[in-house]
């Protein structure tokens, strides 16, 4: 078992520090581990988007950074072909469940489907592999439901544990495109960054990552920026209505795709990242004029008007648009899907993550926070998932004199991110909690609800037994 050192092991990789492995060994107790032949631990972090929100799915760039709170899962090979699972958080019960070709879902909402997500990316991603069952442990310092995917963190940990546990090895980007692709599973039609920024995410430095092959390229922080994020207690639960706007959006901006590329004499457009890719000189505005004059702004929830502009028939494009089974997209019909304004966002969005990574690298602080400004400022008007508590957040933070700060994740509750001079950190703090935790009596505060984080390292696994 590993022994709590004044530093991290050398020959550690970089993350599993003297807080990490006390976490660790409290899994290992908890797990039963001593006498077990092999146990192996997998460290995910979560993450902090800067910029480029709701744009990944459209496969366009993001430009986040692993933050220095992890989900770390510690396993051991079980006899049985089944995963056997506990969660150091009471909150979440413990799960058994066998390894199958098909796993079946448990019920809509149910913290598990996250591990079935990840197990079934394996298997998808080995067919034909005989695969050993496990017994693992979770435990996390991620926050659930606040935007700093605490989801991503718990498949990519359990997807590194589960190829551990039985000797499959893949690149780490290839491990991201698995991860990303499985977590499908639990019904959001959601993009790659989470995942990604999990698994590549570099200490110091924020991640430009593009998509459609995921391509990644380390900025780092300037030292004299902080990172003040804060949860608006607001929670985002992807389980429910949260999914239903989230895929609602990733339907509106694949429909804009496809009229765009329509008008442009583009073929097999599907995603907005398929028009940019195809026209070298394009630009937002140009783009959103064409879309302007080819569709109506806002096309009804029934898809008919939409299957007309395209000239293909209702039922085929309903098909592709929403899928079928268990991860089905379910429009509410009654208020019509908004093309047009998505669109000026992710297109715009698009411009100012190329911007940021380029300010970002330059030091140029100031600039960084007008387009994270000016990003918050999209997303509750064009996108709008923002709300008037998020709002208020980045307001205060602002006061308080962050540089620039925006709502970060999927929105509809979460957290926000202000990038402060790390001098001022403190007094951004200060102004959100007097101007909005106090304003909004939320009773007694945890410390960590409102945190300068740091830019770490991406995820790893360990071999405890190798480290004995
Ligand atoms: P969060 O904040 O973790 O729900 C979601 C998606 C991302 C990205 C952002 C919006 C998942 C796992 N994550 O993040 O891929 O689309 O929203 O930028 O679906």
């Amino acid at each position: 078992m590993v022994q709590a050192k004044k530093e991290a092991p050398m020959n550690l990789p970089d993350g599993w520090d003297d807080e990490e492995l006390a976490r660790v060994r409290k899994l290992a107790a908890r797990l039963g581990a001593s006498g077990r032949a092999q146990i192996i631990a997998a460290r995910a972090p979560g993450r902090v988007n800067l910029i480029g929100e709701h744009t990944d799915y459209s496969g366009l760039p993001v430009l986040p950074v692993a933050i220095d709170r992890s989900t770390i899962v510690v396993a051991a090979a079980n006899t049985t072909s089944e995963i056997e699972v506990s969660n150091a958080d009471p909150a979440w019960q413990s799960r058994r469940f066998a390894i199958e070709r098909q796993i079946p879902p448990y019920a809509t909402g149910d913290w598990a489907n996250y591990l079935k997500a990840a197990i079934q990316g394996v298997i998808d991603h080995f067919p034909g592999r005989h695969l050993r069952g496990m017994s693992m442990v979770v435990g996390s310092t991620v926050p659930p439901a606040s935007g700093l995917s605490s989801s991503s963190a718990l498949t990519v940990s359990t997807a590194m544990v589960f190829m551990a546990i039985n000797g499959l090895e893949l690149e780490p980007i290839e491990t991201a495109t698995m991860v990303a692709r499985s977590e499908r599973y639990v019904g959001t039609h959601g993009g790659a960054m989470d995942q990604s920024v999990s698994i590549l995410g570099r200490r110091d430095h924020a991640l430009f990552i593009e998509f459609n092959p995921i391509r990644v390229r380390a900025v780092k922080m300037p030292a004299n920026a902080a990172l003040v994020v804060a949860d608006s207690l607001e929670v985002a639960d992807k389980s429910g209505k949260v999914r239903a706007e989230y895929n609602r959006r990733v339907v509106e901006c694949s429909l804009a795709a496809r009229i765009l590329g329509r008008a442009l004499n583009l073929d097999g457009v599907k995603i907005l990242g398929d028009v940019v890719r195809a026209i070298p000189n394009w630009s937002a505005v140009n783009l959103v004029e064409k879309l302007a004059a080819t569709s109506p702004a806002r096309l009804d929830a029934n898809l008919k008007e939409a299957a007309n502009i395209l000239g293909v028939s209702q039922t085929a494009l309903d098909a592709e648009l929403l899928g079928h089974g268990s991860t089905r997209i379910e429009l509410d019909s009654n208020r019509p899907l908004e093309i047009l304004k998505r669109a000026r966002h992710v297109l715009s969005e698009t411009e100012r993550v190329i911007r940021a990574a380029d300010v970002l690298n330059a030091g140029r602080l100031d600039e960084m926070g007008t387009l994270m400004n000016a990003s918050h400022q999209s997303l509750a008007e064009d996108f709008e998932c923002s709300t008037s508590r998020l709002d208020a957040i980045v307001e205060c933070a602002r006061r308080g004199g962050a540089i620039g700060a925006r709502l970060t994740g999927a929105g509809f509750g979460g957290s926000i991110v202000a990038l402060c001079d790390v001098e001022n950190a403190s007094a951004v703090i200060e102004s959100i909690d007097r101007g909005y935790y106090e304003k909004f009596a939320l009773g007694a505060l945890p410390e960590n609800l409102r945190a300068v984080l740091h830019a770490g390292p991406g995820a790893s696994v360990i071999d405890l037994s190798a480290n004995a």
